[in-house]
């Protein structure tokens, strides 16, 4: 039996549905780093940290640290898959949908059909308008009831666990609203414009 084979026939025996691992994925217990470039440096504080919505929306704006704690904050427990093959379950981060920092931004304009997100250093990643707007699309801060680390990309990143983890930028600084899909870094150098992880839609 492959290691792939093994690991899928493992998670019957701990509880977890089979059919929650995409096909062509390992499950993991740890939590690997994965990132082009450095660990941007942030105060502890938030001070020197913002985040832009740009583009399409009624009232482009920046949020400090401090506007974004006082927005409703919530929980979320979701598995991560990374296009990689590694998926990791019932991860637990804490933020504000990004439904509700749009709105605070007097929401989308109609013409708006996808988002460009932009990461401290330069890191892009495009995806549908609709995917960011569910449940689940967070503006994330919080790791397993701690600030996220550094490393994973705290102080804030974006978390749509339903697409392949490229998608969800760590050390996020700006969205913008398009009117058309833009490709981001991964996605210009060969990566699916959506990914899709139960449809495997790894290349592009
Ligand atoms: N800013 C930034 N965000 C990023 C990346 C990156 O290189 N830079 N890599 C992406 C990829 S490919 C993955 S799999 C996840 C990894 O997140 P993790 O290191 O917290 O596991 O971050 C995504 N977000
Ligand atoms: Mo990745």
């Amino acid at each position: 039996m492959s290691f792939f084979s093994r690991n899928r026939a493992s998670l019957a025996e701990r509880g977890i549905d089979p059919a929650r691992l995409p096909p062509g994925q390992y499950f993991t217990e740890r939590f690997p780093v994965l990132h082009v470039g450095d660990v941007p440096a942030f105060a502890t504080d938030g001070s020197d940290w913002s985040l832009t919505i740009g583009g399409l929306v009624a009232a482009p704006r920046a949020f400090s640290w401090d506007e974004l704690m006082t927005l409703p904050a919530l929980e979320i427990v979701t598995d991560i898959h990374c296009v990689t093959k590694w998926s990791k379950f019932d991860t637990r981060w804490r933020g504000v949908r990004f439904r509700d920092v749009l709105a605070e931004c007097g929401g989308a304009l109609p013409s708006a059909t996808h988002i460009l997100e932009t990461a401290e250093h330069g890191y892009t990643t495009n995806l549908p308008l609709a995917d960011v707007l569910g449940d689940d699309a967070l503006v994330a801060y919080e790791f397993d009831g701690a600030p996220i680390e550094p490393v994973h990309g705290g102080p804030v990143r974006l978390v749509v666990p339903h697409l392949y983890f490229w998608k969800s930028a760590k050390w996020l600084r700006r969205i913008d609203l398009l009117d058309h899909d833009e490709p981001g870094f991964w996605e210009r150098n060969g990566y699916h414009a959506y990914g899709d992880p139960f449809k495997e839609q790894r290349y592009g």
